[in-house]
């Protein structure tokens, strides 16, 4: 390695933050004025809404599966079984459909980053479209795994849309009902959520390298990092910008994932810019708000129940 190398390796590694801490990064935030702030979240900021994440033991939707009798609770979520058995995917989405549902604290905090021009962008796991629902603008969300934002005819060469209203009522009447919509379109329906081994929005390829290597701060709220490229994104954050993660556990660490968290780390060689917030991500989120002094405007947002915006 040569003598400027090693330079521009030890500023970038320079600590970042004051304490590896939800009121660390609030300093830094204040500090730098951090303005192009990158969130990635998952399905634990939407359990409190009562919507299931994937993989916490017993209260999963992969623990709670049984009555769709499927090979693996992934199969729900896959081409192949939709095409044999529509009826498990469609009785699935009415439970989840997003009208069932309202926002939560963490949905709010993100449209909160953006009303203050904080925000970069919003990549999003969730298919439950509630960061739209709080009123964040599609211009700020990549909604990584899509939603339901859309419908269209799976198996069509190009992709034949269907309006999502429509595919709610057919699904409203059950059998009879997607039966018909099927037979009308040519061909099943489905959201445009995005199936295991289907290919990620073009958008989120568009997008994702140019964010993350622009943002001047990461905040990773409630998941488990588990699901490839989007675990990857992690690594690729700027390296002069710190990287919060709000989660019930520790999530995405370095020994599991290139280029991931160094909290847990000895050092400040090892970590100089990773906090850790261990905990339910409302509650991490309102801490964040209050030690930035925005309690009050998150309170307020919160209390609106601000309708989407196009
Ligand atoms: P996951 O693998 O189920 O992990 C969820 C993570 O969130 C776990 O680490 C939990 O411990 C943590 N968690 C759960 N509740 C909370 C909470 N209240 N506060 C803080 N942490 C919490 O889900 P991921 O999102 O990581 O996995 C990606 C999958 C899940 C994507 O393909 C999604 O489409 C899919 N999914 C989305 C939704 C949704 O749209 N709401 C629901 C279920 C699954």
């Amino acid at each position: 390695m040569t003598a400027q190398a090693t330079l521009v390796d030890q500023q970038l590694r320079e600590r970042l933050l004051e304490t590896f801490d939800i009121e660390g990064v609030a300093r830094y935030m204040a500090r730098s004025g951090a303005h192009r702030i990158v969130v990635m979240c998952g399905a634990g900021i939407s359990t409190s809404a009562g919507i299931p994440d994937f993989r916490s033991p017993g209260t999963g939707l992969y623990s709670n599966l049984q009555k769709y009798n499927l090979p693996t609770p992934e199969a729900i979520f896959t081409l192949d079984h939709f095409r044999q058995n529509p009826w498990a995917f469609y009785e699935l989405a009415r439970e989840l459909w997003p009208d069932n549902f309202k926002p939560t604290p963490c949905h709010y905090f993100i449209r909160l980053l953006h009303e203050k021009g904080l925000l970069l962008r919003c990549y999003s796991q969730n298919i439950d479209s509630m960061e739209r629902q709080a009123g964040l603008p599609a211009e700020k969300l990549v909604a990584v795994h899509g939603n339901f934002d859309g419908a269209h005819v799976i198996d069509t060469q190009p992709e034949v849309p269907v309006d999502i209203t429509e595919l709610k009522t057919a699904i409203e009447k059950g059998e009879e009902g997607w039966q018909e919509l099927c037979k009308c379109k040519g061909g099943l329906v489905k959201p445009t959520i995005v199936f295991f081994g289907e290919s990620l929005p073009p958008r989120f390829c568009d997008l994702y390298l140019h964010d993350l290597s622009a943002c001047d701060l990461l905040l990773v709220l409630g998941t488990s990092l588990v699901v490839a490229p989007f675990n990857s994104l992690v690594g690729k954050a700027n390296p002069s910008a710190p990287r919060l993660l709000i989660n019930r556990e520790p999530t995405g660490l370095c020994d599991d994932l290139l280029g991931g968290f160094q909290f847990h780390l000895e050092g400040e060689a090892a970590n100089w810019r990773d906090a850790f917030y261990e905990g339910n991500a409302d509650d991490g989120v309102l801490a964040l708000a209050s030690a930035l002094g925005w309690s009050a405007d998150l309170e307020t947002l919160i209390a609106s129940g601000c309708q989407r915006s196009h």
